[in-house]
């Protein structure tokens, strides 16, 4: 019997910091109503959809202008007209947003909503790139270390439109141990939002790739874990700073079933049969068969990995 879940990849294209939330969950809901449209159950939106990608923005301490950017309740009241209007369609989404705890925790965050609009869970990004310090050298920040803790909710998974769905978010879909993590609690639908600058300051020689690593690792992600992904992207350009787009659906076997073509506010739909995993999961990604883990200690035993060797001869001799 196939288990399919239609599922929508909504690409939001940039939002600017004196974009109001009201005006961007509008673009939400009208996203969201088209892919019910196409009969998506799970509709997927980018990591802190709400907002700008503030963290490119350096602010002190206890500035209430950085605060201004987080969420101290989902649903409040910006946002409560999309889990209303999710509700009333009977679809579920995925939305990435920065959350800020009662006792004043800051995360990246993704909520995972059923179809009656009400919290399944929610993961808190594990990998924060970029910075904790001003570094005025570069054309913008990257100030995640900063401005997030660390998630402290693991890798979780729930079990949701009909199967197994877990949440990554952005630079955690670079490692595969994130990935790992959920598949080896047996996910089927990983949902991956994302803000990716084609610029990365630190390593300029890499940004023409950028749009290939992204499909790379989430295709590697997908077919490695046997389990559809969702990527999702916040693309074009926002505060001058362009991003990348690519948004798509990725098949357990690694290939990409659908995909944004754009850079601007764009859906891709794909149905999605979670019994494709299965023979993924059965056969050459059988964990229970063939992973060695008791020869990757190292991945997990605490300290410092090898540091990179001294620069080699441009030559090799
Ligand atoms: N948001 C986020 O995590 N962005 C990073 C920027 C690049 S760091 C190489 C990412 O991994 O896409």
């Amino acid at each position: 019997m196939p288990r399919v879940v239609t599922v929508a990849a909504a690409q939001l294209g940039p939002v600017q910091g004196d974009d109001p939330r009201s005006a961007v969950v509008e673009r939400l809901l009208t996203l969201l109503g088209g892919a019910a449209e196409r009969g998506a159950e799970l509709v997927a939106f980018p990591e802190l959809a709400l907002t700008t990608f503030f963290p490119r923005w350096w602010y002190e301490d206890g500035d209430p202008a950085l605060d201004a950017w987080f969420e101290t309740e989902m649903p409040g009241p910006e946002t409560k007209p999309l889990f209303d209007e999710a509700a009333r369609r009977g679809v579920g989404f995925c939305l990435g947003f920065a959350e800020r705890t009662p006792a004043g925790e800051r995360f990246n965050t993704a909520i995972l909503v059923g179809p009656d609009g009400s919290e399944l869970g929610r993961y808190r990004k594990i990998h924060l790139p970029g910075h904790a310090e001003h570094e005025p050298w570069r054309p913008f920040q990257h100030l995640e270390k900063r401005y997030f803790t660390r998630g402290d909710l693991g890798f979780p998974t729930f079990e949701a439109f009909g199967g197994r769905v877990g949440m990554l978010i952005c630079n955690d879909r670079r490692w595969p141990e994130a990935y790992r993590m959920l598949g080896l609690q047996g996910v089927e639908l990983i949902c991956v939002g994302y803000n990716t600058p084609v610029h990365n300051p630190p390593a300029p020689e890499h940004d023409r790739y950028s749009d290939f690593h992204n499909q790379l690792v989430m295709q590697a992600g997908a077919y490695q874990n046997g389990s559809f992904v969702v990527g999702v992207a916040k693309a074009g350009l926002e505060a001058g700073i362009e991003h990348i787009g690519g948004s798509c659906i990725i098949h357990p076997s690694g290939t990409i079933v659908a995909q944004c073509t754009g850079l601007g506010d764009e859906l891709c739909v794909a149905a999605c049969d979670l019994d494709d995993c299965t023979s993924y999961k059965t056969t050459v990604f059988d964990f229970a068969r063939h992973r060695q883990p008791d020869q990757y200690r190292a991945l997990t035993a605490l300290g410092e990995a090898a540091s990179p060797p001294p620069t080699a001869p441009s030559k090799p001799r």
